[in-house]
């Protein structure tokens, strides 16, 4: 049968786990997307939440929809994991250390052509604004909702990626698994800034993961909760039970960036080293931003001073302003030189504003004391 080939082919192709749901809307999701935008918690995300009608229901963008093969990938343990803090580097998130997606996308295209072999239609989605992936994982029965708002599989906790195979064949439909967090809540806490409010509730506004690739600035009061992150935030999956063994048996390597070599980068040389990475616009100011914050979180020195001060000159008023608060936070005489002669020649407001605020950070600090 057309199914158990379906499965077999996608086991064989790395998947942990394959299901069909029908292609019904997800009327639950579309009213949790449109309440999330009306409170405020979806902090101006985009993706799904730009169209909640057109990402709910799949019929929509593929009227001859009938049925959701939906494919879950596990990136760990091939992710590594990033070792642990060294001065100077930055940390990226396990389903970021490279473009973890080829696999499921190779997996899912050899799913689509046993199906159009047999004559339906097949398109493949991935990571697309046209479906809500984990919603569709959870109808399948590949995986269940966790109260990080991460979806989790068996053997593999919350490290899977999602994709699907959009079919017109009227595929047998898989059972949806019985399971759920029980009494863990173990997420809850980890988060280091408090966003997940509630469970399975997330306020993007404060999520680490949505503000290291959005738009704009990162909140001043947030700043040090980056930590030494530069893309993607794990700590809510690292807290999770049922993915503590893969995580155990996953080595060391890949996660971690040299600060100082990644801000000399050129923007075409940055945006090509990290060209798997979501960058609003691919500006590259997005990225120098979480660096700079990093390397303000990192302790210092005399070359993380030196690079933050040449910084303050960058065209970007983003990468001037995250500049200053990084000279703020290393502090010491040569950080407040840098600022000073800022001032002088700085026109944009949010920049000296940023300024102002660092000068009085560096005041505060202990290399300042006795000054
Ligand atoms: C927008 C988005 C984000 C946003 C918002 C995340 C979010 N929670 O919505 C940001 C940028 C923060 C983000 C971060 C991450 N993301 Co993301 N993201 C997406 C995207 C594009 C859309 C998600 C969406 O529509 N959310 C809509 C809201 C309404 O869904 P929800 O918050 O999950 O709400 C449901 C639950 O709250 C549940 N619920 C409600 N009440 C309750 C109560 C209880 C008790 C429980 C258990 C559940 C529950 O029902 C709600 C739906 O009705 C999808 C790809 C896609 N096209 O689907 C990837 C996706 C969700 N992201 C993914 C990943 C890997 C991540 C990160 C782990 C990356 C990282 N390491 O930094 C983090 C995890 C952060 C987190 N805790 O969610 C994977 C998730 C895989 C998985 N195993 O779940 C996806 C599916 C991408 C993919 N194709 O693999 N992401
Ligand atoms: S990804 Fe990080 S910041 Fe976002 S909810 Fe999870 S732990 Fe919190
Ligand atoms: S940490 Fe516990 S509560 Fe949170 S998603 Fe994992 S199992 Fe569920």
């Amino acid at each position: 049968m057309l199914w158990e080939r379906l499965s077999v082919t996608g086991l064989e192709s790395g998947l942990s786990g394959i299901g069909v749901c029908d292609v019904d809307p997800f009327d639950d999701v579309r009213l949790t997307l449109e309440d999330r935008k009306a409170s405020g918690l979806a902090g101006g995300l985009t993706f799904t939440y730009n169209d909640p009608v057109r990402s709910t229901d799949i019929t929509r963008s593929f009227p001859w929809a009938r049925r959701l093969v939906v494919a879950a990938h596990p990136y760990v343990p091939d992710s590594g994991s990033p070792s642990p803090p060294k001065h100077g580097t930055g940390r990226v998130a396990r389903f970021a250390t490279a473009d973890h997606y080829v696999p499921l996308r190779n997996a899912l295209g050899r799913l689509a052509t046993l199906l159009t072999d047999e004559g339906y239609r097949a398109e493949t989605l991935v990571d697309d604004n046209r479906l809500v992936d984990r919603a569709a994982a959870v109808r399948a029965g590949v995986a269940w909702w966790g109260k990080s708002t991460m979806v989790l599989a068996p053997g593999v906790g919350p490290w899977i990626l999602l994709g699907s195979v959009v079919t017109d064949a009227e595929l047998p439909e898989t059972e949806p698994m019985v399971r759920d967090c029980g009494t863990c809540d173990a997420c809850i806490p980890a988060c280091p800034t408090g966003a997940l409010i509630s469970p399975g509730v997330l306020d993007a506004r404060r999520c680490l993961a949505h503000l290291l690739q959005a738009a704009g600035s990162i909140p001043i009061e947030l700043r040090e909760a980056v930590g030494d992150r530069v893309y993607g935030c794990d700590e809510c999956l690292d807290a999770c039970p049922p993915g503590q063994r893969l995580i155990q048996e996953t080595g060391e390597g890949g996660g971690r960036i040299d600060l100082l070599e990644a801000l000399e980068l050129s923007d075409a040389a940055l945006l090509e080293r990290f060209d798997h990475f979501y960058i609003p616009r691919r500006r590259p100011g997005y990225l120098r931003r979480n660096l700079l914050v990093a390397l303000g979180n990192s302790g210092g020195g005399e070359a993380e001073v030196t690079m933050a001060g040449g910084l303050l000159a960058n065209p970007d008023p983003i990468v001037r302003s995250h500049a200053a608060w990084a000279l703020g936070r290393l502090g010491g005489q040569a950080a407040r030189n840098h600022l000073d002669g800022a001032t002088r020649s700085e026109q944009d407001a949010e920049v000296v504003r940023e300024i102002e605020s660092a000068l009085a950070q560096c005041e505060g600090s202990p290399a300042e004391a006795g000054h």
